[in-house]
């Protein structure tokens, strides 16, 4: 019987207006004439559904036709933003969208402004993923993304009296048109219980009986790609409680304890944790790890395999990228299901998992490297830890083989911590398992191999690669920059979008004044489009003719935020004590945007102190408006689109050997800005690429670093040397801030003046002295305007297309299936 395929509605402003028309009445149950907004948003969101429909269904089963090798890319953050354009785009359908809705009298950008973004993750890790499906699809490699659906995101950040607060993000109130839940597809995931050995026919093996279990039910979302015609998936999973667990209970006749017993599975999949670095070993966090990777492992072998796949075989079929260690135990548990499931002998199990998995390490702070307590992985998953025993067992058996018994050198590459107390070290795990280990940025990967890993990088040669990051230039320059878009397009022709190398051909028109000047004049408009959605966003009045000095990310110490406030003190202090003229400074617009871990006291501290320099700043006449610090709350994928192509100069200051990659910075160097940064993570590679006449280097290399700590720091040797610091750290400790209360801010001070962990006082003067040199840049606007575009010509690197690129030829050699 022949079955007509999904087509799809005809690509036509008719065909469209039709569709959402059915869409608001059939799906809504509204008339156009009665449809709110949030009506109109839904069923437009639909109607785009319904063009990638037919795409989507076909791609799904081509996957599991083809039998190629795929990619399933385990996260348990994707920081997507709002969908609705993006698909728009990918989907060729935005001028016909555009019209559609006039002709039934809507304006699509006041639709455009009320989806909530999916904010499901906490930032550039996250993000990362998020970009990453996106180059995915638009290469056409086959491949899922996995991850959680966190019915709360990240908080949502309100500052009151210039401290943030934070508020429940429920981004599933008002619908959510973009996914596809299938209950029908729920895996079960067990938790707790016991082991126990049996006799399987002169076989002795062990199983694990759990104690309790959770329905994961799929939820999936469309990843389409960039005009061609691919629709890949995302499957993020959701928590229900099974109902057998429940009618244990019920039959017990304890109804309210039924109730509670659901609430508290649904639990797992309730909240994203918003701490991005120190992670506490929280059971719940465990829980949802465990929950989403056994989802999806078992997910992929039943419904990518046929049913009479040989399991030896499965290297040819997946790679399982672990982005960063939340997901790494995934590796006990495919072990688990080939040992006590499918009654494969160890050493083939193990054979075939260690060809299974990749790990993509984002860090270098030894606090954020997650350990789980041995006593609460024993509980929570009994059979688990036993497998990592005897992983950890053979692995070191191994090394004593090979460096004989060097008990310093076993216990520094064991899996297992004896101390604090006894833990797992899931990188080490995630090393010892993985096909490959990858750092972030070339100085990233470096200092990983020599200082994190050494002993591993010894025993593994060549295991470790770099895979430099990379952002969707669909998102961060079609999309978040169309002025800028058209302006390429018009100079270089079409195409750049996925070939993001091509830039280099503005080299060119950089010498050229028509093209400086319209490249001018986007920077302008993006400016007023930034300060459009700052005023309705937030009541702020952006400055006329200010340099956007702008540095947004999570807030961390290691970011050193609080470098940028003693600059901007700096300035204020020179204006307010009469040594310097208002009029011979500069003016420039410092943006901020930053959340911090709702438990990490002193990144409150740091925002609670550029909102009260903010309000000082901004309110002394003596600065005669010539500096203007705004801080607008809740940055998000959505206020990122639009700050970055506003942006002049980009703040990338964290300390040398710190910041894993960045992801932001390259997002400004595409957009133009010039970067002020130090020699950390991929800065180093922009650096190299945009040339050192337009980046602003300053402060201590990484072994600098490292010599300072060697000999002793003491930051208040650089407090008494430097007149100028001594003058911004005393004017905060004056209380001037904090409406003369010392106390308020004095946390602050003593821990710059007495610990200063991420150097900031050492790397002061020369930040200074970076800034003064932008200064002197800025004042040559028709040079500053060369300088960024040359910026843009030379970042074509850090697509994140040429990122899945290399992480193809090197880590996966899962070739796109065209
Ligand atoms: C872990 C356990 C428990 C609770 C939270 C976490 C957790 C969650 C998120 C730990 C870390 C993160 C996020 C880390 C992150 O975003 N790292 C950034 O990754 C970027 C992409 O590679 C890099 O560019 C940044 O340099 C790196 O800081």
């Amino acid at each position: 019987l022949a079955v007509a395929p999904v087509t799809g509605p005809p690509s036509s402003v008719d065909g469209f207006v039709r569709e959402f028309l059915n869409n608001l009445n059939y799906e809504q149950g509204v008339a156009l004439s009665s449809s709110s907004p949030n009506d109109r948003y839904l069923a437009l969101a639909y109607t785009v559904r319904d063009y990638l429909m037919a795409r989507w269904l076909e791609d799904q089963r081509r996957q599991r036709e083809v039998q190629a090798k795929g990619v399933c890319y385990l996260s348990a953050e994707y920081l997507l933003g709002r969908q609705l354009d993006n698909n728009l785009l990918a989907a060729r359908l935005t001028d016909i969208a555009t019209e559609a809705m006039a002709a039934c009298g809507i304006d699509i950008d006041d639709l455009r402004q009320l989806e909530v973004e999916p904010g499901l993750g906490n930032g550039g890790l996250g993000r990362l993923a998020a970009c990453f499906i996106d180059s995915l699809a638009t290469m056409s490699v086959p491949s899922t993304g996995y991850g959680l659906r966190y019915e709360y995101g990240i908080f949502r950040q309100t500052f009151v009296d210039g401290e943030q607060i934070e508020q429940p993000d429920a981004w599933l109130t008002l619908g959510s048109p973009w996914e596809f839940p299938h209950p029908e597809a729920a895996q079960t995931i067990g938790f707790g219980g016991y082991t126990e050995k049996y006799d399987d026919e002169g076989v002795a093996r062990s199983r694990w009986v759990p104690g309790w279990t959770v329905q994961a039910v799929p939820y999936n979302y469309m990843v389409p790609g960039y005009h061609n015609g691919r629709v890949n998936t995302l499957r993020l999973w959701s928590a229900v409680a099974s109902s057998a667990f429940d009618l244990r209970i019920f039959n017990a006749g304890d109804y309210a304890e039924a109730v509670r017993a659901q609430t508290f599975a649904e639990n797992i999949s309730k909240v994203l944790y918003p701490e991005d670095s120190t992670p506490q070993g929280k059971e719940l966090r465990l829980q949802q790890q465990y929950f989403f990777v056994a989802a999806s492992i078992h997910d992929f072998l039943e419904h990518s395999l046929s049913p009479d796949f040989d399991l030896a075989n499965l290297p040819d079929r997946v790679i399982f990228q672990l982005n960063d260690t939340h997901p790494v135990i995934a590796v006990p548990e495919l072990m688990r299901v080939l040992v006590d499931e499918k009654g494969m002998k160890w050493d083939a199990a193990w054979a075939i998992t260690q060809q299974c998995f990749a790990y993509t390490c984002h860090t270098l702070l030894p606090e954020a490297l997650e350990m789980w307590s041995v006593d609460l992985l024993g509980r929570l998953l009994p059979r688990h830890l036993e497998i990592i025993y005897r992983i950890n067992d053979e692995f070191l058996a191994a090394v004593r083989e090979r460096f004989g018994d060097d008990e310093m050198r076993i216990r520094n590459m064991s899996i297992i911590a004896d101390f604090p107390e006894r833990s797992v070290r899931m990188a080490f795990l995630a090393t010892v398992a993985g096909a490959k280990v990858n750092g972030v940025a070339e100085l990233h990967s470096q200092l990983l191999r020599e200082k994190v890993l050494p002993d591993f990088d010894e025993f593994y040669p060549g295991k470790f690669t770099n895979v430099t990051n990379g952002v969707t230039p669909r998102r961060f320059v079609r999309l978040a920059n169309p002025g800028l878009a058209s302006l390429i397009t018009e100079a270089l022709g079409a195409g750049w979008t996925v070939d993001l190398e091509r830039l280099r051909g503005l080299e060119a028109f950089a010498e050229d004044p028509e093209f400086r000047a319209k490249f001018a004049e986007v920077k302008a408009a993006n400016k007023r489009r930034l300060s459009d959605v700052l005023r309705t966003r937030d009541g702020f009045e952006v400055s006329d003719g200010h340099m956007l000095d702008v540095m947004v990310k999570r807030l961390h110490e290691y970011k050193r935020q609080m470098l940028k406030v003693l600059h901007i003190v700096t300035l204020y202090e020179g204006i307010a004590s009469g040594r310097v003229a208002a009029a011979d400074v500069q003016p420039r617009t410092f943006i901020f945007g930053a959340k911090a871990a709702p438990g990490y006291v002193m990144a409150k501290r740091i925002i609670h102190l550029i909102n009260a320099v903010g309000s000082v700043v901004n309110a002394d006449p003596r600065v005669e408006g010539r500096l203007q610090v705004l801080f607008p709350p809740n940055y998000n994928v959505t206020l990122a689109e639009r700050v970055i192509p506003a942006a002049d100069l980009s703040e990338q200051i964290s300390l040398a050997g710190k910041e894993a990659s960045g992801t932001g910075n390259m997002k400004f160097a595409l957009s133009g800005a010039l970067t002020i940064g130090t020699d950390d993570g991929a800065n180093v590679e922009i650096r190299q690429l945009v040339g050192d006449d337009n980046f602003f280097l300053f402060g201590m290399t990484e072994p600098e670093v490292e010599a300072l700590w060697a000999k002793g720091y003491k930051p208040s040797d650089f407090y008494q040397a430097d007149e100028g610091l001594r003058r911004a750290i005393d004017l905060i400790a004056s209380g001037a801030f904090s409406g003369g209360d010392r106390s308020t801010f004095e946390p602050i001070v003593s821990n710059l003046l007495y610990d200063d962990r991420f150097m900031v006082l050492a790397d002061y003067a020369s930040y200074i002295a970076a800034q003064a040199r932008v200064d002197a840049a800025y004042a040559d606007q028709d040079a500053w305007t060369r300088s960024s575009i040359l910026n843009v010509a030379r970042s074509g690197f850090f697509s994140s297309d040429r990122s899945i690129r290399d992480y193809i030829d090197r880590i996966w050699h899962t070739p796109p299936v065209l």
